[in-house]
C-alpha cells in the first residue's frame, strides 16, 4: 500500500483512521459519543478536539452527538460544570489539583462509560488530549484507570523571537508571530500552535527574544500581543514577554533604568497597569540582564535581586511573576564562567520577592551537549529555581541533525545535588517539593518557526513533544516518550516503532562522540556555532574554545578541581569527589573538569588521544548506524517524511566526519600523534578545515552576524 506524503503540519495531532479494523471495531463499541456541556470557552476549544479527534479516529460516520443509551459514552466534566460527573463522587479528583485530570472506564448497571473529569476546565482540555492520545497510541480501554497531574505548575516555551521575525538560533524559517499584521490578521497557525502546545500540558509562552527589543511593551505592540493571547486562552497558553531592563530610558524617556531609582520604579508599575488593562491574563516578564551584554541592575551598581524585586513589585497586585534568568557571566570577570553564576546569586538566596522566580539553564555553561548540571541547582534553598533547556538545537546540529532531546532533559533531571542528602535530585529542586516552594516552572527555548512541519527536523517536533511530556512529568522515561510521539506522528507499526525509538535514544550519544567526547566543550564554530571551532581564539577568552580546552602538547582539559579554578567546590559531596579525582570523574566529564596528559591511561586501557579518536570515529559510525537504520524502515511511512529524514541523515553523516576530522586533526597538531587504527584517516588538513567558512547561517540576526567578537 502507498502512503500518502504527508508535511508534518499536523505534528502528532494527525487523527488518521485506525487501520487496524479489529482494534477500530472494537473502539467504535467503547466510545460511541460524547456527553460534554461545555460552559467555559477552554471546555469549548475541549469538546472540538474531541470530536474533531473521535472523527478522524473512529471515522466520521458517527455524529458524537449524546444518544439516550450511556453506554460507551465519553462522559466530560468537572463537578461543577457537570452534575452527572458530581453524581460520580470521584475521590481520585481530590489529588488532581487545577490542571490534573481523572480518566476511568466506569460501570454503571448494564453500561460502561469513558470518564474524563478533572477540577477545572483547564484540566479538563488535558484529559481530552490524553484520552485522544491513548487511541491514537491503540492502547487498550479496559480497566482504564488514569490519574494525572503535572509535576511543575509553570510549563513554558520560550521563544527568542524578534520583532522583526528573525530567531536567534532559530532553524526552522521565520518566526511564526506576524507583528505587521498583528492584531487585525490572525492567522489560523495560532491555533494549532495553542492546540499542539495544550495537548501536552503546556500552559505558558514567552513571545519575544530574551534580548529583548523594548519596543514590545509599547501600546500597539500590546495589542498585537493581547491578540495573540485571545487565540492561546482557549487552550489555557498564558502570554509572557521579555522586558528589556533599559526600557525605561528606550521608550519611557527615562535618564535612567536603575532600579532603586522611585521613577524608574513608578515607570515599571504604570507600564504593567497598562500591559493588564489591556491583557488581564498577562502572566509576567523573563527578564535577561547583565549577561551578553543586555543591560541590568549591575549598570548602576545594584545586584539582580534588586532588578528582580523593582519588577516583581509592579507586577504583584495584577498576580503576575518575574521570571529572572541566572544565565550571568561577566566579560570583565576574570574567575571562570563555569562558577560566575553562582558567585553572582548565591548571595542573593532568600532576598528574592515572593513573586520571582529564577530560571536556570541545565548546566553551567551553554546548552552543549553533554553539561554537568547547574551548580545553582541545590545551592539557592529559599528561590525557587526554575529549569531552563534548549529545545532549539543550537549546539545539536541546528534542524539537520536527527538529536532526540528527552535522555539529555532527563540527565539533569536525574542529577543528584545531594543538597539535602542522596535523592536531592534537579527534578525535586525543580518542583519545589525539596523546598517547600510552592511556584515551580520549566521552561524551553523553542525550535519552532513557521516552517510547514514547524521544527524543520521530522524529527525536531519530538523534542517539542518530549520537553512538554517531561515538564508534566519527568518521571516518564525517554523510551515511552519516544513510542507516543512515533506512534501518533509517523505509524503504529510495531517494527517501525521499535526500531526508531532505539535509533532515536543512540542519537544523543552519537552527537555528544562527534562533536565533543570525553567532555570537551564549547568548541564550536564562533557565532553561529554551526560546525567545529576547536581553534577559536582571539575574542574574550570566555566566547574563544581554546580557554575551555586549554591543549598543548603534554595536555588537555579545564582543571576545575582544587589546583584549577576549584569550580568542583560548587557541587556538594560525594558528587563533588567524585568529579575531584581524576579516577572517579566519569569519563564523559573529564574535560570538563581535569587537565591530564594525551598519555592519561582510560579505563579502557588506551590513551586519552586514542580513545578521543575512537570516539569521534564511533560517533561518524553511530550515525551510519542511524542511516542504515532509517533505510530499513523504508516503505512503513510516507515516501515524503521517510526522503526527509533520510537526506538529512546523509547531511549528518558528511558533518559527523567534518567535526572528526576537524577536530582529530586540530589536537593533533599539538603532539604529533599518530591516529589509531580504526579511525579513517582524515580527509583534508587542519588548514583545510579551519578555512572553512558558512555564510548566512540560520539562527543568527542580521545585526549579529559577523560581528567581531559575538559568542
Ligand atoms: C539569547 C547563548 C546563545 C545566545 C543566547 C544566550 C542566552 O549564549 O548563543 O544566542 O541569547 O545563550 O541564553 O541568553
Amino acid at each position: 500500500m502507498v502512503l500518502k506524503n504527508e508535511d508534518g503540519y499536523e505534528l502528532w495531532l494527525r487523527y488518521n483512521l485506525i487501520e487496524d479494523e479489529e482494534l477500530l471495531a472494537s473502539y467504535r463499541q467503547q466510545v460511541t459519543h460524547i456527553k460534554f456541556n461545555a460552559n467555559t470557552p477552554i471546555e469549548a476549544a475541549a469538546q472540538a478536539e474531541l470530536e474533531r479527534g473521535l472523527d478522524g479516529l473512529l471515522g466520521p460516520e458517527q455524529d458524537w452527538i449524546e444518544k439516550p443509551s450511556l453506554n460507551g459514552a465519553v462522559v466530560c466534566g468537572t463537578p461543577t460544570s457537570s452534575g452527572f460527573i458530581d453524581t460520580l463522587d470521584l475521590k481520585e479528583l481530590a489529588s488532581v489539583g487545577d490542571e490534573g485530570y481523572v480518566i476511568k472506564r466506569h460501570k454503571m448497571d448494564v453500561h460502561t462509560i469513558n470518564v474524563i473529569a478533572a477540577n477545572t476546565d483547564k484540566g479538563l482540555l488535558y484529559g481530552v488530549f490524553a484520552f485522544l492520545r491513548l487511541l491514537q497510541t491503540h492502547q487498550s480501554l479496559d480497566g482504564l484507570h488514569i490519574v494525572s497531574a503535572p509535576k511543575v505548575k509553570l510549563r513554558m516555551l520560550n521563544h527568542w523571537d524578534n520583532l522583526d521575525g528573525t530567531i536567534e538560533r532559530g532553524f526552522a524559517g521565520h518566526s511564526l508571530w506576524d507583528w505587521h499584521k498583528l492584531p487585525h490578521f490572525i492567522s489560523p497557525r495560532y491555533t494549532d500552535y495553542a492546540r499542539a502546545c495544550a495537548s501536552i500540558g503546556l500552559n505558558a509562552t514567552v513571545l519575544t527574544n530574551v534580548n529583548a527589543n523594548a519596543l514590545i511593551l509599547t501600546e500597539p505592540y500590546l495589542h498585537k500581543v493581547a491578540a495573540l493571547a485571545e487565540v492561546f486562552r482557549p487552550y489555557g497558553v498564558q502570554v509572557f514577554l521579555t522586558a528589556r531592563f533599559s526600557a525605561p530610558m528606550e521608550i519611557g524617556g527615562l535618564s535612567t533604568a536603575d532600579p532603586l531609582d522611585a521613577d524608574v520604579a513608578a515607570w515599571w508599575k504604570d507600564k504593567v497597569d497598562q500591559i493588564y488593562n489591556i491583557l488581564p491574563d498577562f502572566g509576567g516578564f523573563v527578564v535577561k540582564a547583565n549577561s551578553e551584554g543586555q543591560p541590568g541592575p549591575h549598570d548602576y551598581g545594584r545586584i539582580h535581586a534588586d532588578g528582580a524585586n523593582m519588577l516583581a513589585d509592579a507586577l504583584e497586585p495584577h498576580g503576575g511573576i518575574c521570571i529572572w534568568r541566572a544565565f550571568v557571566y561577566d566579560a570583565d570577570v576574570k574567575e571562570d564562567r563555569f562558577k560566575q553564576a553562582n558567585s553572582q546569586l548565591v548571595p542573593q538566596d532568600g532576598t528574592f520577592k515572593k513573586n520571582a522566580l529564577l530560571q536556570v539553564k541545565n548546566g553551567p555553561i551553554d546548552f552543549q551537549p553533554r553539561e554537568p548540571h547547574h551548580p545553582l541547582f541545590g545551592a539557592m534553598p529559599k528561590t525557587p529555581l526554575m529549569l531552563e533547556v534548549q529545545i532549539t538545537q543550537e549546539y545539536l546540529g541546528f534542524a539537520t541533525h536527527l538529536v532526540y532531546l528527552a535522555p539529555l532533559f532527563k540527565e539533569t533531571l536525574n542529577a543528584d545535588t545531594y543538597c539535602d542528602g542522596a535523592g536531592s535530585i534537579v527534578a525535586r529542586v525543580v518542583d519545589g517539593s525539596l523546598d517547600g516552594h510552592d511556584m515551580s516552572g520549566m521552561a524551553a527555548v523553542t525550535n519552532i518557526g513557521d516552517d510547514r512541519n514547524w521544527c524543520g527536523h521530522p524529527f525536531a517536533a519530538a523534542n517539542w513533544y518530549a520537553y512538554g511530556r517531561l515538564a508534566w512529568d519527568y518521571e516518564l522515561s525517554s523510551e515511552q516518550i519516544a513510542d507516543e510521539w512515533l506512534r501518533m506522528t509517523f505509524s503504529n507499526d510495531e517494527q517501525f516503532v521499535k526500531t526508531a525509538i532505539k535509533m532515536m535514544i543512540d542519537s544523543r550519544e552519537a552527537v555528544v562522540k562527534y562533536m565533543m567526547p570525553l567532555g570537551l566543550h564549547h568548541i564550536f564554530e564562533v557565532g553561529h556555532h554551526y560546525g567545529p571551532g576547536p581553534w577559536v581564539d582571539g575574542i574574550r577568552p570566555d566566547w574563544t574554545a581554546v580557554y575551555y580546552h586549554q591543549a598543548d602538547a603534554e595536555s588537555v582539559g579545564f582543571d576545575r578541581t582544587a589546583t584549577g579554578s576549584d569550580a568542583v567546590s560548587l557541587y556538594n559531596p560525594p558528587y563533588r569527589d567524585q568529579l575531584a579525582n581524576v579516577d572517579s570523574c566519569p569519563e564523559n566529564m573529564l574535560l570538563w573538569f581535569h587537565h591530564v596528559p594525551w598519555d592519561y591511561r582510560m579505563k579502557s586501557g588506551r590513551t586519552l588521544w586514542d580513545e578521543m579518536c575512537l570516539m569521534y570515529q564511533e560517533g561518524v559510525d553511530d550515525v551510519r548506524q542511524m542511516q542504515q537504520t532509517w533505510q530499513s524502515l523504508e516503505g512503513k511511512i510516507d515516501t515524503a517524511r521517510y526522503k526527509h529524514v533520510s537526506d538529512l541523515l546523509m547531511v549528518q553523516e558528511r558533518e559527523a566526519r567534518w567535526w572528526r576530522d576537524a577536530c582529530i586533526t586540530y589536537f593533533q597538531s599539538f603532539h604529533g600523534k599518530p591516529i589509531p587504527d580504526g579511525v579513517e584517516p582524515p580527509e583534508h588538513d587542519l588548514d583545510y578545515y579551519r578555512s572553512i567558512v558558512h555564510y548566512y547561517v540560520p539562527g543568527i540576526p542580521e545585526r549579529r552576524f559577523g560581528k567581531i567578537g559575538s559568542n
